[in-house]
């Protein structure tokens, strides 16, 4: 699904604002669809409050809105200019919604889509009001069961006013809901542009590139037997230079061969990361009457991997990074700029090149980001705690898995396809349920490896097989040994040779850390200090560049990039502190270490240069 850009033939316009908003009943989900309350505007049937979008509903008010379980409804109304009416179509289109989106225009049912975090639309060029005022109505639930991705429970358990609603769920953040991301109206023209889809590969001395590019097209002009349909794609340097183009007789498709190629270089492998060019992709007639025009940013790399190693352009990658969320204050998991461009500037201020989108895909927009600053992204699907599995739950994880390749298959900074965190996978299920899912995501993308970042011991683990890269969760002086940092080193060195040895693949530790509450210091290192969270990560990097040496470890991800919001439990203190940022994105102690280390490694492994500010003068004496 391309992204919503205007350009000569298409306008985009932002439904982006301040909407109505109702809470159902919780006892009563279903009663605002019985009493048809998307056939007027909301404030009709109930009171309604103002609910800005994009952004999670649940730390808006100053009531109890924050654990509210089931449906709620948003609406406002647009106009659409007379313009519009004239020989083109109309989309809506939502960044994402969760868990699961119902949506109404003027009354009519437009489409429903199940899952958060993944983008959908539907054409209402028919449903439109031209020249006039027109409305929109969404209805939202939240629940989480045994078939949704992620699963949850819902139980009904007394409480002190009779019997109440419960949501449960075993993952560690907080189940914010609501429009979570930008909505548009986008326009197209009647026969358009509806997919591309781009593959790069680059010569063996890196000074050929190319752009195989392949186009979809929607509309009625294709079906005309007389019109052949054709592709015109030229592709464009940062200056906006042409520096290729081809045109497609018949076949939507081709190639565009770039002789020199700047490539795309992750961040602090090269002193220019993230090269893109502009690929721009124009629909012709038989009668080279132009239809449409789209245009993508292209990154041009190769990506490999072995038994040992994961390679970019050739080059072998160690990745130095995070696990994230999106999460913060008041906004929850909405959409963001001025957040994700501080986050942007944070991973690079502490010379990360990679992190993980754990545990769901993040917005569009830092995909893009990522693509231009160099960041490679493992991108992870939204099952998290995988269990209980039937096949209800494998066909939606699937499509979890489709919905997201479309998304994202685009982006050069998507290295690695994470098909699960935490998975149950000591079960006898999961050995076919992981070959399928890790089948079925190759048979959609095979330029890119696939992973899982798995939780249970090796010695049970029954998804390894199916992966390619293997990724490990695992809190030594923490979760197990708690406070005992002399029993880190070793259990990592230990566990990762185990990994290795049970499946002969590449190896990543992707989440270790310590709870951490800001300003707490104690010497000697205790759990919970500041000094302990440096001294846990300090126990892991000599395990790391122990593992180094072996070949075939390579990567080391903290978790987690900042603290974060989670389900109320007495572990939690105001929600999961393991950040080396805070939430309001600040430096603990053991950002100034891991910045050291990180650059060190760039430095070892990438020639990267030191920033100036990277170590403070002590004494002559200390170089
Ligand atoms: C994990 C999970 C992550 C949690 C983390 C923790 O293993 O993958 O979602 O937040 O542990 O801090 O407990």
């Amino acid at each position: 699904m391309l992204y919503p850009r205007e350009s000569e033939t298409r306008e985009v316009r932002s439904l982006d604002g301040i909407w109505n908003f109702v809470r159902s009943d919780q006892a009563n989900p279903t009663q605002g669809v019985r009493d048809e309350w998307y056939a007027k505007e909301l404030s009709k049937s109930r009171p309604t409050i103002p609910m800005p979008v994009p952004a999670s509903y649940n730390d808006i008010t100053t009531d109890n809105l924050r654990d509210h379980v089931g449906t709620v409804w948003y609406d406002r109304k647009f106009f659409v200019p007379r313009s519009w009416a004239k020989d083109q179509r109309i989309w809506l289109r939502f960044g994402s919604v969760h868990y699961e989106a119902y949506v109404w225009i003027n009354g009519q049912k437009v489409v429903k889509h199940e899952m958060g975090h993944l983008p959908f639309e539907a054409e209402v060029t028919d449903l439109l009001n031209y020249g006039a005022e027109n409305r929109i109505t969404v209805m939202c639930d939240n629940a989480l069961i045994q078939t949704t991705v992620p699963q949850g429970r819902i139980t009904e358990v007394p409480n002190d006013g009779g019997m109440t609603i419960v949501q449960s769920y075993t993952f560690d953040f907080f189940n914010y809901a609501g429009i979570h991301r930008s909505v548009h109206l986008y326009t197209t023209p009647r026969t358009f542009i509806e997919e591309v889809e781009v593959t790069t590969n680059l010569s063996k001395d890196a000074t050929v590139g190319e752009v195989f590019y392949s186009v979809s097209v929607n509309g009625s002009a294709a079906n005309e037997a007389d019109n052949v349909l054709h592709v015109q794609a030229n592709l464009y340097d940062k200056e906006g230079k042409l520096v290729a183009n081809a045109t497609s007789d018949g076949k939507l498709g081709g190639k565009l061969q770039v002789n020199p190629v700047k490539p795309w270089w992750p961040y602090l492998m090269h002193p220019e990361p993230g090269y893109l060019y502009q690929l721009e992709i124009k629909l012709l007639a038989t009668n080279d009457e132009l239809l449409d025009v789209y245009r993508l940013k292209v990154g041009i790399r190769t990506l490999s991997w072995n038994s040992q190693q994961f390679l970019i352009n050739g080059k072998p990658v160690y990745f130095r990074g995070f696990g994230r969320h999106e999460d913060a204050d008041i906004r929850g998991k909405g959409l963001d700029n001025a957040l994700m461009v501080r986050d942007f500037n944070l991973l690079k201020w502490i010379g990360a090149n990679a992190y993980r989108t754990s545990h769901y895909p993040y917005s569009e927009e830092s995909m893009q980001f990522a693509d231009e600053h160099g960041i490679m992204i493992i991108d992870e699907c939204p099952s998290v705690d995988t269990e209980n599995y039937s096949q209800e739950l494998l066909g939606k994880h699937k499509s979890s898995l489709e919905q997201l390749i479309h998304r994202d298959r685009n982006h050069p900074s998507v290295v690695m396809w994470s098909i699960a965190n935490e998975p149950r996978t000591a079960s006898v299920s999961a050995d076919s349920y992981f070959e399928l899912v890790a089948n079925f995501t190759r048979s959609l993308d095979k330029t890119r490896p696939i992973t899982a970042a798995i939780a249970v011991p090796n010695t049970q683990d029954k998804a390894g097989r199916s992966l390619d890269i293997i990724s490990f969760n695992r809190y030594n002086a923490w979760y197990s040994n708690a406070g005992r940092l002399d029993m880190v080193t070793q259990n990592v060195i230990d566990e990762a040779i185990a990994w290795n040895k049970r499946y002969n693949k590449p190896i990543i530790m992707s989440e270790y850390g310590a709870d951490t509450l800001e300003g707490l210091h104690m010497q000697p290192a205790y759990v919970w200090s500041e000094e302990f969270q440096t001294e846990v990560f300090s126990r892991h990097f000599k395990a790391f560049d122990e593992l180094r040496k072996k070949g075939w470890f390579i990567g080391e991800f903290v978790w987690n990039f900042a603290d974060f919001k989670t389900a109320q439990t007495y572990t939690r203190v105001g929600g999961n502190k393991k950040g080396v940022f805070t939430r309001a994105r600040q430096p603990k102690a053991a950002a100034h270490l891991l910045r050291k280390r990180y650059f060190a490694l760039g430095r070892d492994l990438d020639q990267c240069s030191f920033p100036d500010d990277l170590f403070t003068y002590i004494a002559d004496l200390i170089s």
